[in-house]
């Protein structure tokens, strides 16, 4: 019912407002300038040592999950597993990033508390600095001010970001932001208060005690399986989204940019791989045109929406998205 209202409201919209001025779209001559100017810039980052120490740590101990869920675990263990990427992903996908960072639909609160402890679960930073670094990845995507800038390798924009100071410019620009609509949330700035100990709870205790207590798992397994290797593999579905996903892949709704189209992705990170597309229409709630890829966060959105605990989903109309591949489409047929 909001949906459709949604559609023809965010029709006239869109009409008068070109893709550059869209909610948290790319600042594109200042991307343009900043390039420029990355070319004389001599930034060396300094190396977070107890960051690396704890990643492969947390490397060794996804191995060990890894083959406990092979050769070890009960399979209730293993189907819980498998939950737990969901349901953390979940607070990642539909949570940090298209309900906090994009603003592309509104949330009542038993729908805000759930995708908090899902996001708790996902321990990839409180909310509210997620949401921080992610508004600054777009609108200064391939730049010094991008946390997870392609432009400084594979390695960087996938993991290597978390493993050194950030760049000055992140700082001095993200600055700017406007990030007033997350810390009036509540719901995150309780979460931010209580991180550390939300993380504990969320991402490591309870998946380890559930499969103990439920269905007597041996709690070393479940600790390695549920909780170390579930959050190491997380971890790298959603990292390859800012590696992956900015490289291999089709361009279709904007060539000019490093992020593309890719399947698989999209399956591994809930629905998150029509990346082109997302970065192209930030504003969509789908974060890509097509439904049926495996998009498994709009559709949590939808039910949550059929109860009532999620309005105001943001769709970019047919005839825009057509508009926007045919301009591509020519100016491909000009440069040949
Ligand atoms: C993790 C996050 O993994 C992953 C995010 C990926 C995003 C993907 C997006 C793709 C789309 C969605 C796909 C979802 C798929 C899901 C699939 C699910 C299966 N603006 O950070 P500090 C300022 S986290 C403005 O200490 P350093 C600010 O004042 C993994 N200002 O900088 C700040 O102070 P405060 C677990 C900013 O010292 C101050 O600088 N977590 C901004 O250079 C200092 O900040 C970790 O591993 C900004 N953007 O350290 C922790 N940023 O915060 C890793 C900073 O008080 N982090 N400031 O306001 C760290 O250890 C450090 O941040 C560091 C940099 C070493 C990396
Ligand atoms: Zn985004
Ligand atoms: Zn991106």
């Amino acid at each position: 019912m909001t949906m459709t209202e949604t559609v023809t409201e965010q029709k006239g919209k869109q009409k008068t407002v070109p893709i550059e001025e869209q909610f948290l779209a790319a600042d594109l001559d200042e991307v343009a300038k900043m390039q420029e100017s990355a070319k004389t810039d001599d930034f060396k980052a300094d190396i977070v040592w107890r960051n690396v120490l704890l990643f492969v740590a947390l490397h060794f101990g996804a191995l060990v999950g890894l083959y406990q869920l092979i050769f070890v675990a009960k399979w209730a263990t293993v189907g819980f597993t498998l939950f737990g990427w969901i349901f953390s992903g979940l607070g990642i996908t539909a949570g940090a990033h298209r309900l906090w960072a994009h603003r592309s639909y509104k949330a009542r609160w038993p729908a805000r508390l759930i995708l908090m402890i899902a996001n708790s679960m996902a321990f990839q930073n409180d909310v509210i600095e997620w949401a921080r670094d992610h508004r600054c990845h777009h609108k200064w995507t391939d730049t010094a001010a991008d946390p997870h800038n392609t432009n400084r390798g594979m390695f960087f924009s996938h993991m290597g970001w978390l493993l050194v100071r950030k760049h000055p410019e992140i700082r001095r620009r993200g600055a700017k932001l406007d990030l007033s609509d997350l810390f009036n949330d509540p719901i995150l700035r309780f979460q931010r208060r209580f991180y550390l100990p939300l993380v504990a709870v969320c991402c490591f205790v309870v998946p380890t005690a559930i499969p103990v207590y439920l269905w007597g798992e041996n709690a070393l397994v479940s600790f390695y399986t549920a909780a170390i290797f579930r959050y190491c593999f997380s971890l790298h579905l959603t990292w390859l989204i800012n590696s992956a996903a900015h490289r291999f892949g089709y361009r279709p709704y904007d060539a000019s940019i490093s992020p593309v189209e890719s399947l698989w992705t999209a399956i591994g990170a809930l629905g998150e791989g029509g990346h082109n597309y997302h970065h192209t229409f930030p504003q969509d709630y789908r974060t890509s045109e097509y439904s049926l890829s495996a998009n498994w966060t709009k559709l949590i959105i939808d039910v949550f929406a059929a109860m009532g605990w999620v309005y105001d989903r943001k769709v970019v109309a047919e005839e825009i998205i057509a508009r926007q591949k045919a301009k591509q489409e020519n100016e491909h047929h000009h440069h040949h």
